[in-house]
């Protein structure tokens, strides 16, 4: 296919530079010699632009000449990071940029280093849909990704005497060189209001919405650069603002001062990200923010559809394929309901039959308290005839299910997309499996479980529906760009391909044990792991040495991912050296990163409990270069990518069950990190690639999970039976960590001991210390390690986003490739 072919370098070193000068000149008003870092930056990436925006303008013609079929991945959140290093490397300009840089006297690290981050989203469900964009590039598959322009992306974490504090992320202060805003292609998006019920001339009942307000939904158009720069398709983002209707209520046409309000009122929807990742809050305003996006984005769709099949709806699903990132975009089917019926005046089961050729649905969670519900009083008051649609779809919904169990009353209310009793509910899960042809769990193991404990009903009813797509990630920025020392090892091992065909890194595994390879492979790791000491040290003042373990837990923080199962072990460890000078272990530096969502209590406590052991053990001379604790503040992609190469283990101890995937496990693996973790999520296929002598897996499975619950866990007889938990847990009520303040700990032993201990961190913590144990004896032998190592980068290439997407075009999406040419 056309996506095996490398990129192919067509602009020379000094065209570049020639470019860059010129941008320096005539787009910032400066020159070589007063130009700092920044401008250097925006120079790079204004000549960088005109490369991209060359490859859009032919792709979007090829793509319109061809009136393809697209798939519209619909996102909350898009976890872009940084774009230029991504976009040279795509266009195989990376060398030519860094050599002509450096002959005007500018590293390309310190100009890389100037770009914010785009950080338009929490975490993995945020980035999964930036990895799949680079994907559907990479693969040359005709696709948008649409979402919100937010102002504030995620917060900027500050650790202030240990404690997370949270202030805005202002990404677009200085601008932003890679984003186009399109005003030509704004949107209007109506709000609030009531429903009236006419009979049209034809007898038939026709429903008007007057809305009691409207906004204008401008977009802004990223472009996502394929690697190879043949493909270049568009992320569009949408910025809310004031649409100069002054009418929030129809009774009462606001004044001057009203209107102002309003103007305000318009611009908060695209205003901030919410900031709770796995914890679904039903706050007004983001359901507005769904609602916005997804108004405008099918709009958007249906004026490109018309331009070429007029007011011929019956193609529609064939050209439209709409990918919903969990429940966030589900408005999205009562509104393409609205437009079929309301609008473009068709029937509705034509226009059912429209809308459920059109949606597929992936689910990320099963957390219940992740699991979006809105309350039925608030969507009739935002979207009074979305609510109407909802109810005349679950109506005719109910009566399908009568069909099926006659009089079953119980599998009614188990399969409603209202939840009665109590306030109603709007289920957004039960209305998206409803409204979709397809919908997919995110590994293996979750979409057995989304089968079998979240929607075995509709299982049931429609066998075919439920299936699985395994995450994966982009192996561009995950190993091309983050670590280029291994790269370049690799490219001499096996050739220049394996970005776009991660399946060939398995011939790494023949020279696993060769002698002369470890040692090159470790050096790659040393040298990236004195990187990222440098940078520890810069960043908390903390010094490490890189012959110890360097060992990683990345992700946001929540109770279910455990991270205070790492900090009870360190704990212990601490103990047990205190206790044991001689204690026998190799040196290990835990590092974490990881922010708290701002209203999750317990998980701020973490990370202050994880600072002040951190700070004491740090400082401890007993304790000497054995044990370090290190908390890397405001972790985002960009720190990511450069934890990542200099991982020697990676932590996944989730409770098993409860992480849908995971793809920072990929990550880690791919770049040399072994993994400690349970048989959760994407560790399921992690171990069956890798070989169970080259994973640590321990801890309850799934199955035992349910049964320990079942009989009754009590965490009480873990914490009187192992001596080490009880003086453990103990510690964290004295104020050893927190001295002159007792008790600053305490909630975690109380959510453990007096809470019930929900997650099993006490009934899971034995089998984590031996598997620690077992860890450090493999460490400690050198080739077993580096073997260990290089079989989980060989092993890794099932888990390219590529893949990902492939296996969304067989099972889901059904649509074809379409080759872009390059300018000669
Ligand atoms: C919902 C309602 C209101 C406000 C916020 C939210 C919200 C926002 C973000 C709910 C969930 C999220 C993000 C979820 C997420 O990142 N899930 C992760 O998705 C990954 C990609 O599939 C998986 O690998 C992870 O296992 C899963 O936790």
């Amino acid at each position: 296919s056309q996506a095996n072919s490398l990129p192919d370098v067509k602009i020379d070193k000094n065209e570049f530079k020639a470019a860059v000068i010129r941008h320096l000149h005539c787009t910032l008003g400066t020159d070589e010699n007063k130009a700092n870092s920044h401008a250097w930056w925006k120079a790079t990436c204004a000549a960088m632009q005109e490369n991209v925006l060359e490859g859009l303008r032919r792709t979007q013609k090829t793509h319109y000449m061809n009136d393809t079929r697209a798939v519209h991945y619909f996102s909350a959140e898009f976890l872009m990071g940084r774009l230029l290093s991504n976009n040279l490397q795509n266009f195989g300009l990376y060398e030519v940029a860094e050599a002509g840089l450096k002959e005007l006297g500018v590293e390309i690290a310190d100009v890389l280093e100037e770009e914010p981050d785009m950080a338009l989203g929490n975490g993995g469900l945020g980035r999964l849909a930036a990895c799949f964009i680079d994907s559907l590039a990479t693969m040359e598959i005709p696709a948008i990704g649409y979402g919100i322009h937010y102002e504030h992306g995620l917060f900027r974490q500050e650790i202030r005497s240990g404690a997370q504090i949270e202030r805005p992320d202002s990404w677009r202060d200085y601008g932003n060189p890679w984003e186009i805003c399109r005003p030509e292609s704004t949107q209007e998006v109506s709000l609030f209001g009531y429903v009236e019920t006419k009979y049209g001339e034809n007898g038939r009942i026709q429903k008007e919405w007057h809305p009691g307000s409207i906004v204008k939904g401008v977009p802004w158009d990223i472009p996502v650069v394929g690697y190879g720069g043949k493909t270049v398709n568009v992320l569009r983002l949408w910025q809310s603002e004031s649409s100069g209707y002054f009418n929030w209520d129809v009774f009462n046409a606001g004044g001057y001062v009203d209107a102002q309000r309003e103007n305000v009122q318009a611009e908060t929807i695209s205003k901030v990200l919410y900031p709770n990742d796995e914890t679904e809050a039903g706050k007004e305003l983001r359901l507005i923010q769904q609602y916005f996006f997804c108004s405008c984005s099918l709009k958007d769709i249906i004026r490109r559809y018309k331009r070429a099949h007029k007011d011929d709806w019956s193609r529609f699903a064939e050209q439209v394929v709409i990918q919903l990132n969990d429940t966030h975009p589900a408005i999205a089917i009562p509104e393409l309901m609205r437009i079929l019926v309301d609008r473009a005046q068709l029937d509705w089961d034509t226009a059912w039959g429209i809308s459920t050729k059109v949606f597929a649905y992936t689910n990320h969670t099963l957390l219940p308290e992740a699991l979006e519900k809105w309350p039925a009083r608030m969507l009739e008051k935002i979207l009074p005839r979305h609510l109407e649609i909802i109810y005349e779809i679950n109506h005719r919904f109910m009566d399908e299910v009568d069909k099926k169990w006659p009089g079953d009353n119980l599998m009614k209310a188990k399969l409603s997309i209202i939840e009665e009793g109590g306030e109603k509910m709007v289920r957004m899960g039960h209305l998206s499996v409803i409204g979709s042809f397809r919908v997919n769990g995110v590994a293996e193991l979750h979409s057995r479980l989304v089968k079998q404990n979240l929607f075995p009903e509709f299982d049931e009813l429609w066998p075919e529906k439920l299936t699985n797509v395994t995450n994966g990630i982009t192996p561009r920025r995950w190993l091309k760009a983050c670590n280029p020392a291994l790269s370049k090892l690799i490219d001499k091992k096996i050739g220049e391909d394996w970005p776009i065909n991660l399946k060939k890194l398995e011939g790494l595994a023949k020279h696993a044990t060769n002698k002369t390879f470890q040692k090159q492979f470790m050096q790659v790791k040393q040298a990236n792991k004195k990187m990222l000491a440098e940078e520890i040290l810069a960043s908390t003042g903390i010094e490490v040495s890189t012959d110890a373990i360097f060992d990683v837990q990345i992700k946001r923080l929540h109770e279910y991912k455990r991270q205070h199962l790492n900090l009870l072990h360190i704990m212990a460890l601490y103990r047990r050296i205190l206790e044991n000078p001689d204690y026998d272990m190799h040196p290990r530096v835990f590092i974490f990163g990881a922010k708290a969502a701002p209203a999750y209590t317990l998980a701020k406590d973490i990370i202050y409990a994880i600072n002040m052991v951190a700070n004491k053990v740090n400082n401890d001379p007993r304790v000497g270069d054995k044990l370090k604790v290190v908390f890397l503040p405001n972790y985002r992609v960009s720190l990511a990518e450069k934890m990542i190469p200099a991982s020697d283990v990676s932590e996944q101890i989730s409770t098993a069950g409860k992480e849908a995937s995971g793809t920072g496990n990929m990550k880690l693996a791919l770049n040399g990190a072994v993994t400690i973790g349970t048989l959760d999520g994407a560790n399921v296929e992690i171990a069956e690639e890798v070989g169970d002598d080259n994973i640590f897996i321990f801890g309850l499975t799934v199955d035992e999970v349910t049964e320990t619950l079942k009989a009754g866990y009590n965490p009480k007889d873990y914490y009187y039976q192992d001596a080490e938990i009880k003086a453990v847990l103990d510690w964290l009520e004295t104020d050893y960590f927190t001295p002159g303040k007792p008790g600053a700990l305490v909630s975690i032993k109380q959510s453990l001991l007096d809470m019930g201990d929900p997650y099993l961190v006490l009934a899971d913590f034995r089998a984590y210390s031996d598997a620690q144990i077992e860890v450090d004896k493999a460490y400690r032998d050198k080739e077993r390690w580096a073997e260990m190592v290089i079989i989980n980068t060989a092993m890794m290439g099932k888990f390219t986003s590529d893949r990902s997407i492939q296996d969304y075009v067989d099972r889901v999406w059904n649509l074809d490739p379409c080759p872009v040419s390059r300018p000669q």
